[in-house]
């Protein structure tokens, strides 16, 4: 449950945040497989009670297991994942079973389902009010009683200790399984008790071979767990059922890369920082509550919005082997509710694409920034090595090599240039940076490097270069 189930070769997956089932089919067989991503996280499939005007929050609401939502019905969730899973690209879905709508919500959902918030009914499930934990509010994160049985604002919190509330969560999670999904991201995981979700997850059906699955595997489960410390439930209660989100390396990223922390202390990122073990962190810079103030880590989360330190941060991520990466795919907002771009009856407005690549439309797709894509092919072309070669300038730049196999340097030294002969522990010859341009053919559309016989190269990143990162890995050699 740990394992991504990603094919092999293939390491990141990225976040098609409130992006449509139809959508995601095509840019699964248009760029994810060819750019080498392995995943993509799907915003939640069940209905949800559709609020107004649309907020992206509303998705965190279930109204019932019914899988219809802005982002497409079943008949077209069934067609994404079958084509994803044929290009190779694993789909992960982002699922809500802590708690159902809220009181006071709205009460009709996005397949026409509705309930009745406030008497605890939601019969298109069925869920009655025995399925739910008495009525609190969670006030008190000292208390794991009261963070696990009481309501995450007005959501109403269901009983997962119940053979009856269990068996449907159960039957929900296996008909996505049983439509080609290769795991979890668990919402709310936190406020669910370790042992109920251990026998949810045990009960899991293996996933389904009709799509490329090794008979037995498990689904790959990714836990939300906010635990920046402090509070009386925090990872080390989930670290025996799958892998969580590690909240303290997005709040830290963005703190060293804001210039708060001097980069030359990356050189112990990891487990050095007091993050959980590598092997059981989903690793991200970014997530779509603290892009917009939500959940943790408040103003030092990089975002798109800071694309210049953002794009270094990602390049950091994906070029260090923490963890297991994702990558944050947005749409452009201003205000914190506002929900994907959409037209007046509340439809969503699929991106646009522009000749270099890029999305319009109003969506970010960072994704499809070259500075991300070809650090998700510099990952997967370092896969398996460590870093070594560790160099700083006792400030804020920084370089390391993976292994033999690539090397990356970073700059972020306020009003200075990067301008060094670094060991790149790579063969001798010219590479194409990977961030500047990319390897077209016998052509580099950025900077080269030129690498002696001894692995050592003249790097230079000027202060005020577009971007404060370069990156050679062996499939950029000329
Ligand atoms: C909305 C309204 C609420 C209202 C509710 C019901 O904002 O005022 O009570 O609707 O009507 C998302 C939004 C919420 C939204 C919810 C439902 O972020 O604003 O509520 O959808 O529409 C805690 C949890 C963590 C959670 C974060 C946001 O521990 O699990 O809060 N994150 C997930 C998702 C969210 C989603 C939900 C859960 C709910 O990623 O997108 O909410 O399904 C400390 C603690 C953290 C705590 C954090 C913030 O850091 O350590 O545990 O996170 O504070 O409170
Ligand atoms: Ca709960």
């Amino acid at each position: 449950q740990w394992n991504t189930n990603m094919v092999p070769g293939r390491h990141v997956m990225v976040h098609l945040f409130e992006w449509t089932w139809t959508d995601i089919a095509a840019e699964c067989e248009n760029f994810l497989a060819p750019k080498g991503f392995g995943g993509v996280q799907i915003s939640p499939p069940t209905e949800n009670a559709a609020s107004s005007p649309r907020p992206w929050w509303e998705r965190y609401q279930p109204i019932s297991y019914n899988f219809v939502t802005r982002s497409g019905d079943e008949a077209a969730l069934a067609d994404m994942v079958q084509r994803c899973n044929a290009v190779g690209v694993r789909v992960y879905a982002d699922v809500v079973f802590n708690h159902m709508t809220g009181y006071g919500a709205f009460n009709v959902g996005t397949g026409g389902s509705t309930a009745e918030p406030d008497k605890y009914l939601y019969p298109a499930v069925p869920y009655g009010p025995n399925d739910f934990n008495a009525e609190c509010t969670i006030t008190n994160y000292q208390d794991p009683g009261n963070v696990r049985n009481c309501q995450l604002g007005s959501l109403r919190d269901l009983n997962q200790s119940t053979d009856y509330v269990r068996g449907k969560i159960i039957d929900m999670l296996n008909r996505l399984i049983a439509l080609g999904i290769a795991g979890f991201r668990v919402d709310a995981a936190k406020h669910m008790w370790p042992g109920d979700l251990e026998i949810i997850f045990g009960s899991l059906n293996d996933l389904n071979t009709e799509h490329g699955f090794a008979a037995g595997t498990r689904p790959f489960i990714a836990m939300e767990v906010i635990d920046l410390g402090g509070e009386a439930v925090g990872n080390k209660d989930y670290l025996h059922l799958g892998r969580i989100t590690e909240f303290k390396l997005s709040a830290e990223i963005g703190k060293a890369f804001r210039g708060k922390t001097q980069l030359k202390w990356l050189s112990n990122w990891g487990e050095g920082w007091g993050f959980m073990a590598s092997d059981s962190a989903l690793a991200f810079v970014d997530n779509h509550d603290n892009q917009r103030g939500h959940g943790a880590g408040g103003a030092d989360i990089l975002t798109h919005k800071d694309s210049k330190l953002y794009k270094m941060a990602t390049a950091f991520n994906l070029a260090h082997p923490y963890g297991a990466s994702r990558v944050m795919s947005s749409y452009f907002f201003d205000n914190t509710d506002a929900g994907p771009p959409q037209n007046a009856d509340g439809s969503t407005i699929s991106p646009g694409f522009s000749t270099d690549g890029t999305c319009t439309n109003g969506w970010a797709c960072e994704h499809r920034w070259r500075q991300v894509f070809n650090m998700v092919e510099f990952r997967n072309v370092v896969a398996g090595t460590t870093i070594n070669g560790w160099w700083d300038n006792g400030n804020n730049q920084i370089a390391f090599c993976r292994g033999g196999r690539g090397f990356v340097a970073f700059n972020n030294e306020y009003g200075v240039d990067l301008n060094a002969n670094l060991q790149t522990c790579l063969p001798a010859g010219t590479y194409c940076d990977v961030i500047s341009g990319s390897k077209e053919g016998g052509a580099c559309t950025g900077k080269t490097v030129t690498i002696g016989g001894d692995g050592v190269a003249n790097i230079v990143i000027n202060n005020d270069e577009v971007d404060g990162v370069l990156a050679i890995h062996e499939n950029v050699i000329f």
